[in-house]
């Protein structure tokens, strides 16, 4: 691996429009108020709060509100890579997922190829037509390989932003049979949570790097904090218990913390008032930490 000399700079995306329980918009600036992560980063690997995006309280239609968000956060991702930081967007609800990787997309280039590890609980790959909630927190990975609304596909550029060779998730053990059946047909890399407890993180998560670096320019990172288990996570919106322990997690980002090819990485959910002790708090201060300095 080549050595990251980017600096990690902080999206907050103050958006929960995507989700069933809208209140994760406040996460970022909750965490920013507890001052959950001051402290990290040194002189090497640096660590800056850059900015929020919101939209404000009452929006009339989602699909508009989710759209423009991501429109919004693309065009930073996009501004940031460019100017030489490595983003670390903090949801929010994981729509903005939509926007966070057209960005990275469009500063990798038309014919360059990005790879994707998403790690969490659900597949995130409904559309309108299978999705029993209509919730677009379900549905962003399929956005990202070319299914759903015009409006979420085209973000930053008109491609699809990945191709399902290149993705893998990691964590899965809750989904409809639609989202599983799109997946398999896409050939999208799937390790549900029994591979993981079978074969153990650490495996799992090299395969999955290798699997997504293969044939692509750089790759992200999006991590749905209820992937989780509830027992270090338990301040999201759909729990699922069974998960992936958090020093796994943590050992993992350390792993890749420092490698060039990682461009971008996101951490999502969080909800603050479904939180109990700060514990969901604390396990993001420790994500964030292995991010930036292992
Ligand atoms: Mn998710």
């Amino acid at each position: 691996m080549s050595k990251n000399t980017r600096p990690t700079s902080i999206i907050g995306v103050e958006n929960g429009f995507g989700a069933g329980n809208p209140a994760c918009k406040d996460g970022p600036r909750v965490l920013k108020a507890l001052g959950m992560l001051g402290g990290i980063g040194d002189a090497e690997h640096v660590l800056r709060w850059d900015e929020e995006i919101s939209l404000g309280d009452h929006p009339q239609d989602k699909i508009r509100a989710v759209a423009r968000i991501a429109a919004e956060l693309a065009e930073l991702t996009y501004r940031h890579l460019m100017e030489g930081d490595r983003p670390l967007v903090l949801g929010g609800d994981h729509s903005c997922a939509i926007g966070t990787w057209s960005g990275v997309k469009r500063y990798l280039g038309h014919s360059a190829r990005l790879g994707l590890i998403w790690i969490d609980a659900h597949m995130d790959s409904h559309t309108f037509a299978t999705s029993p909630t209509h919730n677009i927190h379900g549905m962003p990975l399929a956005c990202l390989l070319g299914e759903g609304e015009p409006c979420f596909t085209r973000i930053a550029v008109p491609e699809h932003k990945l191709r399902p060779e290149d993705v893998c998730l990691i964590g899965v053990r809750s989904y409809e049979s639609e989202e599983a059946a799109f997946l398999r047909q896409q050939g999208v890399r799937v390790y549900l949570m029994e591979e993981v407890q079978q074969r153990g993180m650490q495996a799992v998560f090299d395969e999955a790097r290798k699997h997504v670096c293969a044939a692509t320019q750089g790759y992200g990172i999006s991590l749905d904090i209820d992937a989780i288990d509830p027992l270090s996570a338990p301040g999201v919106g759909t729990p699922v218990s069974g998960g992936l322990r958090l020093n796994e997690v943590v050992a993992a980002l350390s792993e890749v913390h420092d490698d060039e090819k990682l461009l971008a990485l996101e951490i999502v959910e969080y909800n603050p008032w479904l939180d109990r002790h700060f514990i969901t708090a604390h396990s993001i201060r420790q994500l964030c930490r292995a991010i930036v300095t292992a």
